[in-house]
């Protein structure tokens, strides 16, 4: 520890005073703070009552989570005791301040993407379930979350067609691991701008700020969107007109840079150095979604239907356009028809449409019947997208399927997609085959392995998983990756498909708890595990993934095993071929299994 001499520790103070005068214009934080409880009270039943103490808690370590992952100067009353100040000089490569935001996952770049999804998709949530933060005291804490995002979002976007999409070099930061004050300082700003747009980049930001700017409004005239009063749907208390406008200018700009018809196409084929960690797939799904968030923002009928133009056009409800796939940070099409019901209500718009369209998604995912399947375990699955971060398309779609339920046709679509909404949600916290709820610090059997460079406390990148042994730093309330397809979870430190934490696999979570704690007095289901039985079903070995690979080795049993499947095999071809030849069959032979 350096020696403070008096003038330093006055610049301390100065500082801190200046971070505290920065921050009087949010919220006032809580006095004592919210601190996460150890996982021990995580296994402890609670006595019930609106809200649950339990799912309060639950909340506040979500959000906490999303402290742990600051980056730039923190503040005086920072509440993750082991973060440091960090990156202080993003943004010095093209002469301005891009310090601040956060880290997108287990590693150190800022990635301007992922984040506009997060962010949206946390506003999104605290539009319509904002009693649950209030009910709970963590609006502050929301406040604090969103801002420190929206905050760095504007410094990102310094001129209407300029956005810095990434601070960071995603190769020189996989090289690292370590701690924060030890960050690799070469850490380029990647920009789109006129001569080297970005569609997707631009309306996805447009979309955060759209969504974020409602949310800040006096909202009573904006969020009308439930037909049904008593479900106490009502935005976060933190309104802030002045916030709000400052929002919805950036979103206008963004969407007008976005939409401009010369400027059409993917920000990684302007800028492949940024499209290395996330590239997306299309655009049409960006800007028809950021469409509605701002015709919502602007209470605007022509955009709106504009909206549905797009929609339309560019086919994002046929095969190829996503409304059967997973709703994520790349594909967005699942969203936007049930965005749509909530603004033609907003709007006073006809939203027949939209709701054909949400409920021939909302249909497919609780049938399992569209690219989504369920594990024996009664996750949602999407081959592809669920092989990384399992438990990110699952919570996406419950969080989705819960916010359209009560403006279902019918009552028993809004009982199905409910009842699947909880079934996620059960899945997450616990009610899966390894007994793991997978959110760090919240039960005995919730993951320790987390790959988190930062909470790691590790130097060496050849000895992730055993240097430390023990991780240094409890992230609490970080939601893992997740089991793969076969519901099996290794906990792992270097296995970051299931591992590692991200802040938009935080993000669907936050909203279905809100929810939860406005409206269950029941505990989430891990108060029922105690220590131990996770332990219990960890499989032995290694999963099969991007990071262990699995050449086939035969054990002898398996060799024996295969025998018997290859004799059988050999039967029924020969039959087959026997049944060929008698039936006088002409033609081609496909082997079985090989036909259409
Ligand atoms: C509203 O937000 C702005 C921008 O952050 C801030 O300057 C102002 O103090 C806030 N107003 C109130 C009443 O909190
Ligand atoms: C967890 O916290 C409780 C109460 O604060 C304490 O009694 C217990 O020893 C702690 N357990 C662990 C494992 O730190
Ligand atoms: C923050 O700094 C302290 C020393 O002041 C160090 O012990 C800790 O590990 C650092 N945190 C991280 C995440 O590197
Ligand atoms: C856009 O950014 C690139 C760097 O990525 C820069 O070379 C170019 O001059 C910029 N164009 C404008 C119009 O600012
Ligand atoms: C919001 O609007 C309602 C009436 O529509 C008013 O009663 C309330 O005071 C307003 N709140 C704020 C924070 O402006
Ligand atoms: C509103 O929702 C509540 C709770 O789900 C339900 O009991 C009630 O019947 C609903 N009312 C209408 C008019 O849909
Ligand atoms: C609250 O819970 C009840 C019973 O589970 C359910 O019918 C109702 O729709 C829920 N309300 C919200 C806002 O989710
Ligand atoms: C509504 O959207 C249209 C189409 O983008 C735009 O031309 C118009 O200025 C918007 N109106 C308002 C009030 O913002
Ligand atoms: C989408 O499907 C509709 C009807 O099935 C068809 O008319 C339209 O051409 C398709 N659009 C695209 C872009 O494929
Ligand atoms: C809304 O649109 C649908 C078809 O798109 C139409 O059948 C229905 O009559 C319209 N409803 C109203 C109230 O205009
Ligand atoms: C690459 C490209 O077409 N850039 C254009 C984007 O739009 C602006 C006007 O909005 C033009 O000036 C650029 O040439």
């Amino acid at each position: 520890m350096p020696r403070i001499t008096t003038p330093a520790r006055l610049l301390v103070i100065l500082t801190g005073l200046s971070s505290f005068l920065l921050s009087s214009a949010q919220l006032s934080l809580p006095n004592p703070p919210f601190l996460p409880p150890n996982s021990s009270w995580g296994a402890v039943p609670s006595s019930g009552g609106s809200p649950n103490p339990q799912w309060t808690t639950l909340l506040g370590d979500l959000l906490y989570f999303y402290e742990a992952q600051r980056s730039g100067k923190l503040p005086a009353n920072k509440r993750v005791p082991w973060r440091n100040d960090s990156a202080l000089e993003d943004g010095s490569d093209v002469h301005l301040d891009l310090t601040g935001g956060y880290y997108d996952a287990g590693d150190y770049i800022k990635c301007t993407f992922p984040l506009s999804f997060t962010l949206m998709s946390i506003c999104w949530g605290a539009i319509d379930y904002g009693k649950g933060y209030d009910m709970t005291q963590q609006t502050p804490y929301l406040d604090s979350m969103l801002r420190w995002g929206l905050d760095w979002l504007i410094k990102a976007h310094p001129s209407s067609d300029t956005l810095y999409v990434q601070v960071g070099d995603a190769n020189i930061d996989n090289e690292y691991w370590g701690g924060d004050r030890n960050i690799p300082t070469n850490r380029p700003s990647l920009v789109i701008n006129d001569t080297s747009p970005g569609t997707d980049a631009a309306a996805a930001a447009s979309a955060a700020f759209a969504s974020c700017s409602i949310l800040y409004s006096n909202s009573s005239s904006s969020t009308k969107s439930t037909p049904n009063a008593s479900l106490n749907l009502q935005p976060a208390s933190l309104q802030n007109a002045s916030y709000s406008q400052t929002l919805l200018k950036h979103a206008e700009q963004l969407y007008y840079f976005a939409s401009s018809p010369s400027n059409q196409t993917l920000y990684s084929t302007s800028v492949p150095a940024a499209g290395e960690a996330y590239a997306s797939s299309s655009y049409y799904d960006d800007l028809t979604f950021s469409a509605l968030w701002l015709a919502w923002a602007q209470k605007n009928a022509t955009l709106y239907n504009q909206a549905w133009g797009m929609y339309e056009n560019w086919g994002l409800g046929n095969e190829t356009g996503g409304l059967d796939g997973a709703f994520n940070w790349d594909g967005k099409t699942p969203g936007i028809p049930v965005l749509g019901v909530q603004v033609a209500q907003v709007i006073g718009g006809n939203g027949s449409k939209w709701v054909g369209e949400a409920e021939r998604y909302g249909d497919a995912v609780v049938a399992g019947s569209g690219k989504g399947y369920f594990t024996g375990g009664g996750l949602l699955y999407y081959d592809g997208d669920s092989d990384e971060a399992s438990l990110n398309p699952a919570l996406n779609a419950a969080m989705l399927l819960m916010r359209y339920a009560p403006l279902a046709s019918t009552s028993s679509k809004t009982s199905a997609y409910l009842s699947f909404a909880k079934s996620q949600v059960d899945y997450v916290l616990g009610n899966n085959p390894m007994s793991a709820p997978y959110v760090v610090g919240a039960n005995p059997n919730s993951p320790t392995n987390p790959h988190s460079a930062m909470a790691a406390g590790g130097q060496d990148i050849t000895k992730i998983d055993t240097s430390p042994p023990q991780e240094a730093y409890v992230i609490y309330g970080a939601v893992v990756g997740g089991p793969d397809k076969k519901d099996n979870f290794w906990d792992i430190r270097s296995d970051w498909p299931e591992t590692e934490i991200a802040l938009d696999y935080n993000a669907p979570l936050l909203t279905l708890v809100a929810a939860h704690a406005l409206n269950d007095t029941t505990d989430p289901f891990y108060t029922s595990l105690q220590a131990g039985e996770y332990a219990k079903r960890k499989p032995n070995g290694h999963p099969c993934d991007a990071v262990f690979s699995c050449v086939p080795t035969l054990s002898e049993t398996g060799k024996i095993a295969m025998g018997v499947v290859l004799g059988v095999l050999g039967l029924i071809v020969f039959g087959l071929l026997g049944w060929w030849v008698v039936a006088g069959r002409g033609g081609g032979y496909s082997p079985p299994g090989y036909g259409p």
